[in-house]
């Protein structure tokens, strides 16, 4: 009933009368007013005016169960949501759920994590009240090699987010971070359940630094916040809308072809390091060449100093010069 009533109230440009939204909410004046003392409860701040009614006048900034439902507008992605103070790890959560039947494109966001992960077993810093933490399920009809580039495709949908959000302009570091004067302000995390030709689900986290002051030591270097950035902090939950409805658009054109065909234009002119030197480190060993941007199929085409073309699909690409080395 919070989610709903406050809905209304951001949707309405005028007050909005008691009697209007217990008509609409088929319920009691009471519970209306219960639902909007609750609100203020949480930091919200409504102001009642005798014969006219409520009007949202501002509002927390913090991420709830209700903010969440109230702002997201979207068809399917985020369309639920499941909100956490604290959880291990959103994909960790989103994989149970998932398992229990969460429908195609629910989103789990929670305030903290206390075993944030990056990819092959690393840790992802998640302090409480400064980051956006979340995990969306996907179940789409596609063959389990295809599932790797929704990486892709959710680094396009915060970068475009964040642009629009802050005003920053943040490059892609292939194929999972998302980078701003060189430093990381966002990772990507994708991981799936699948038999051998399809796929029982597909978890796709990201981490954001969004009002983040501070970075333990070690990756103090290397990390940075949108805050950092752009001198000022970003309210979160408009910021996970705003990815969603990113993600929603961009994720229906990947599933127009199954593949990054229709987005890798747009990929490219985002990519750090685009036709500049960079070095592939491999399980076995590393070598050098020039990125020039990705395949349809979401791989990184290195050529190397004697012309030759090598597709990198996985492993990583650490690029000379950046986090200044
Ligand atoms: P990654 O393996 O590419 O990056 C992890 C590395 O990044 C760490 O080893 C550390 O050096 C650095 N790092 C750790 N925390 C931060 C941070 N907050 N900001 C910048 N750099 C950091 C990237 O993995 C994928 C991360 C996905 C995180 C999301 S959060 C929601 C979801 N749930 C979950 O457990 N993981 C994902």
């Amino acid at each position: 009933m919070k989610t709903e009533i406050l809905k209304a109230l951001r949707e309405s440009k005028d007050y909005i009368s008691g009697q209007q939204l217990c008509e609409q909410f088929g319920v009691s004046r009471t519970a209306v007013w219960k639902a909007i003392r609750k609100l203020e409860e949480e930091g919200y701040v409504i102001e009642a005016v005798r014969n006219k009614g409520y009007r949202l006048i501002d509002y927390p900034e913090k991420i709830s169960q209700e903010e969440l439902g109230s702002l997201m507008n979207t068809q399917w992605a985020g369309k639920s949501v499941k909100f956490y103070d604290e959880v291990d790890s959103t994909n960790t959560t989103a994989k149970q759920l998932a398992e229990e039947g969460a429908i195609h494109g629910t989103l789990v966001v929670a305030d903290k994590q206390n075993s944030g992960r990056g990819r092959r077993g690393r840790t992802w810093e998640s302090p409480s009240g400064t980051g956006i933490w979340m995990s969306v399920i996907l179940k789409p009809d596609i063959i389990p090699a295809n599932a790797s580039m929704l990486t892709l495709v959710m680094a396009l949908s915060v970068l475009k987010a964040c642009r629009e959000v802050t005003g920053l302009e943040g490059e892609i570091k292939w194929p999972n971070d998302l980078v701003i004067h060189k430093k990381k302000v966002c990772g990507i995390l994708t991981e799936m359940s699948a038999q051998i030709d399809y796929i029982n689900h597909i978890v796709v986290g990201v981490g954001i630094n969004v009002n983040t002051d501070y970075f333990p030591e070690v990756i103090s270097k290397m990390a940075t916040s949108l805050k950092l950035e752009g001198n000022q902090s970003y309210n979160r939950a408009r910021l996970i809308v705003k990815v969603m409805e990113c993600f929603e658009t961009y994720y229906d054109k990947f599933m127009e072809t199954e593949d990054m065909s229709l987005l890798q234009d747009e990929y490219d002119s985002h990519l750090i390091n685009l036709n500049q030197e960079v070095k592939v480190t491999q399980q076995e060993g590393e070598y050098f060449g020039v990125s020039e941007g990705i395949t349809s199929r979401g791989e990184l085409i290195i050529r190397q100093q004697d012309g030759t073309k090598v597709l990198v699909y996985a492993g990583e690409v650490s690029v000379r010069g950046l986090y200044g080395y």
